[in-house]
């Protein structure tokens, strides 16, 4: 029998998950804003997919609430090496609200509120992967956070779940956003850890 000592490694991740490779686990909900957090009221919010023929599909805030919601609890990996085990949300998935949009894209380019964009292939954003989250933990999601509504996918970096999201435009070629257009990964997988481009 080996002996297992936890003297030096530390407290153990809670929820028994592994930290991808130079992430350290946090406790807290650090706010990462590039700038100023937009203020959308609900009735104002729209969320809108553009094909790359530009079909134009469009949710107000009632359509998206009318729409089934799950309720995932996922960890988050941010590049700055924090990661945050089970946090619980409450969302849209992006595979309801892609399933009657007609596009051969491949690529997708994320909007919001406030100008930032963030790209990843769109087959990321299908299967379960992501979701249009409106909900933290119970409550009505911060505007810190994204709120009203913001992208969650959880399985890359979390600086590709774009905050008070706006949109996502369908390309058939790969389109850097806010951060890889200045060096960031254009896909960002943590496990492998992809932070920059080249890595
Ligand atoms: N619109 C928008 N989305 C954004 C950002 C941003 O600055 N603007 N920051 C990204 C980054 S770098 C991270 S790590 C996460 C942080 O989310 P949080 O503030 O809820 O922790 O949001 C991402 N989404
Ligand atoms: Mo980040």
């Amino acid at each position: 029998m080996p002996i297992i000592s936890r003297g030096f490694h530390g407290r153990r991740p809670t929820s028994g998950h592994n930290l991808p490779p130079g992430q350290y686990e946090t406790f807290d909900f650090p706010v990462m804003s590039a700038g100023p957090t937009p203020r959308i009221a609900h009735e104002d919010w729209e969320f809108t997919v553009t094909t790359e023929d530009g079909t134009r599909h469009r949710w107000g805030w009632t359509e998206l609430m009318g729409l089934p919601a799950e309720t995932p609890t996922v960890d988050l990996h941010c590049v700055t090496k924090w990661s945050k085990f089970g946090t619980r949300w409450r969302g849209v998935s992006l595979d309801t609200l892609l399933a009657d949009v007609e596009t051969a894209a491949e690529y997708a380019l994320v909007h919001s509120y406030g100008g930032y964009t963030t790209n990843l292939p769109l087959e990321d954003l299908l299967d379960g992967q992501a979701w249009i989250a409106h909900e933290y933990d119970g409550d009505e999601l911060a505007p810190e956070h994204g709120g009203p509504a913001r992208l969650l996918v959880p399985h890359l970096y979390l600086w590709k779940s774009a905050k008070w999201v706006r949109g996502i435009q369908l390309l058939p070629e790969d389109e850097p956003g806010f951060w890889e257009s200045v060096g960031y990964h254009d896909y960002g997988d943590p496990w492998r850890e992809q932070r920059y481009q080249g890595d």
